[in-house]
């Protein structure tokens, strides 16, 4: 029996496995980081000079202000404000790099590319105000991806996307000036001013951080995810798999690990060739079997229906199975830690992108040119390692579970409206009439401060039994759908009695997974659709909607709650941003915030009273609407 390391008997077995084998995995490295500085948890220490580093003692009789003076209201802000600029920077390079594949594609440069979805093509084109008349596909194309690749270096002016946001919120960063005027520039210009010596007020650095974060929740992730939906198609609602049990015993398994999933959406492809399955088939296997870690995974498993193997915290297990040939990876949440775990198995670890390198991985560049060929080359070298599997270190787990994935603005829309009545009405009416609470969205990463998916399962049962409709992405999808509430049979057994009433109405499960992290920019997009519709407020910070991270890790998830709160959603985090370490600024961010954006941040550790604040907190914006009574109260005082 294995000892309980994360809750999850599968995972423990294959962590003790690890331990016997003496290979670290992410819990072992964590735990040796026990306990962790104090100061950095707070947000009080700076190296951002040579003066320093210094720290602020918090309680003690210790120094109060860093040799420049700066106190800990500006240091903790000002590092906060720097992970805002980070994450977001990964965002917006994730949607220019999909802008030059649109661009290559268009001039004839991208092997193994198409557009996959010509209306919504059309529909960007016709938002970036391109004359689309009597123009081929590709023409528009190309038309396209230069205005958006000229939007990343746009010096003045607003953001195309953010015109879909409700007036409100328009008006508000306009009187804050905090619309963002490019994309590239609000990050640049977050990273100069939280240098030694520029912006040392609280205020104005927050401000520019919550400018950094639009450019990528209205900027950078909406163009990732409206060009992911050009190039590799609109995901539609798709019935796939998900856990460890998805590999196989007797084929080829190659994972693929990342964000971006120009290189993976090829792989798919490749995986079919009739050619190279005949080849694994000489080398003894069966066929290719292609699975996915975190938000690559996503992004195939909405369009492909390719399985999920694992999410962040399960890439170094797929290696521990013993049964990966390759894993191919691309950029972000891949630990450089995968190169020591692979060292005691036949797997190969390739990377292909090159932003990102690792000691210990073959690195076989990704580029448009050569794409297809890439990921013949790839998958050849994963079928020639299938006979250096060794089969007394196999062992890969039974479970595996059905989901549905693939929900969009645009499907949900569809879903909703039924096909001659497309419109958000059924949803704002079921929330204005009492039966749907509200939405919340959760979101984000797992984190070995976490038992696993303790946090995102327990909060989002708790939620849809109190008749809230969950949308999730990422890897809080992915841990929810292996707990099974990813399929609509498991989760009308948790739903409250309104909630389950119109999912079956209109045939959606209450648990919407809606792609990668990158796709939570389709929330802001719905949440804009539910204002237009009318009846349930006039901004988004009116809307009884509220967003989660219980779990989160990257700085991609504090860009992204960021440009939530911005946009008037509050927001909870299981483990708290890093500022207590200011209570001032611990005060401005969980309450003084509200009278500025309409939003505000939440952090709780326990899933139930986490969800009985996002309960609270939908309740409230039903009241100032003067909504009616839930129909079916299911919430016990
Ligand atoms: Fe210390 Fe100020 Fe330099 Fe930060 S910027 S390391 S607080 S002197
Ligand atoms: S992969 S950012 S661990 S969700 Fe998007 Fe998962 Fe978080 Fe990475």
């Amino acid at each position: 029996m294995a000892k309980e390391i994360t809750g999850n008997p599968v995972f423990d077995k294959l962590i003790q496995k690890a331990q016997e084998e003496n290979l670290q995995t992410v819990w072992d490295r964590y735990n040796a980081q026990q306990p962790n500085c104090g100061f950095g948890l707070l947000g009080i220490c700076c190296r951002l000079c040579q003066m320093g580093p210094c720290r602020i003692d918090p309680f003690g009789e210790g120094p109060k202000l860093g040799a420049c003076g700066a106190d800990a209201d500006i240091i903790a802000t000002r590092n906060m404000v720097r992970n805002i600029a980070a994450g977001s920077a990964c965002h917006l390079d994730h949607g220019r790099d999909l802008a030059s594949t649109l661009l290559a594609l268009s001039e004839g440069r991208a092997e193994g590319f198409q557009i996959r979805d010509p209306l919504k093509l059309r529909a960007i084109a016709n938002e970036y105000k391109i004359d689309i008349e009597n123009k081929k596909e590709l023409e528009i194309a190309g038309e396209l991806a230069q205005k958006i690749l000229e939007e990343f270096g746009q010096q003045e002016g607003e953001l195309t996307f953010a015109h879909r946001a409700p007036k409100k919120q328009q008006d508000i960063w306009n009187n804050l000036r905090i619309i963002p005027r490019g994309i590239d520039r609000e990050i640049v210009e977050t990273v100069s001013r939280t240098h030694m010596g520029v912006d040392n007020d609280m205020g104005n650095l927050l401000l520019g951080g919550m400018k950094a974060a639009l450019a990528d929740g209205w900027g950078g992730s909406m163009i990732a995810t409206e060009l992911s939906d050009i190039l590799f198609g609109s995901p539609q609602p798709i019935r796939a798999q998900v856990n460890l049990g998805v590999l196989k015993e007797d084929e080829v398994n190659v994972l693929v690990h990342g964000h971006e999933p120009t290189l993976s959406d090829v792989l798919v492809t490749a995986s079919l060739d009739p050619e190279l399955i005949a080849y694994a088939k000489k080398q003894g296997a069966k066929g290719i079997n292609l699975a996915g870690i975190c938000c690559t995974a996503a992004e195939m498993l909405v369009r492909r229906g390719v399985p999920i193997a694992g999410n962040f915290l399960q890439q170094e297990l797929a290696i521990m199975t013993g049964a990966i040939e390759a894993m191919v990876v691309d950029i972000q949440c891949i630990m450089p830690g995968l190169a020591e775990v692979s060292k005691a198995f036949h797997t190969k670890l390739i990377s292909t992108h090159p932003k990102a390198k690792f000691k210990g991985m073959e690195h076989i560049e990704f580029r448009e040119e050569e794409a297809l060929s890439t990921a013949k080359k790839i998958l050849r070298l994963a079928i020639e390692n299938y006979k250096n599997r060794d089969r007394s270190k196999m062992d890969i787990p039974k479970e595996k579970i059905d989901m549905i994935a693939g929900f969009t603005m645009e499907n949900v829309f569809h879903h909703l409206g039924g096909r001659f009545r497309a419109s958000y009405r059924p949803l704002n009416d079921n929330i204005a009439n009492g039966r749907i609470r509200g939405v919340a969205g959760v979101v984000g990463c797992d984190n070995p401060r976490n038992l696993s998916s303790f946090s995102h399962v327990e909060l989002v049962k708790e939620l849809i039994k109190n008749d809230v409709l969950v949308v999730q992405t990422g890897c809080a999808a992915s841990a929810c759908a292996r707990e099974g509430l990813l399929t609509p049979e498991t989760a009308f057994r948790f739903a409250g009695d309104g909630l389950k009433e119109v999912c079956e109405a209109v045939g959606i499960p209450p648990v919407l997974h809606c792609g990668a992290c990158i796709d939570n920019s389709r929330i802001l997009t719905a949440c804009s659709e539910m204002v237009k519709e009318g009846g349930i407020g006039n901004g988004i910070d009116e809307l009884p909607v509220v967003g989660a991270a219980p779990e989160w890790m990257s700085e991609k998830a504090i860009a992204i709650g960021w440009y939530f709160i911005a946009s008037g959603v509050s927001v909870l985090f299981g483990t708290p941003l890093r500022v207590y370490g200011s209570p001032t600024l611990t005060e401005f961010v969980c309450k003084d915030l509200e009278k500025i954006v309409g939003s505000k941040w939440y952090f709780e550790s326990d899933p139930t009273k986490a969800a009985r604040w996002m309960i609270e907190h939908l309740n409230k914006k039903r009241e100032a609407l003067k909504l009616k009574p839930m129909l079916y109260e299911t919430v016990k005082a």
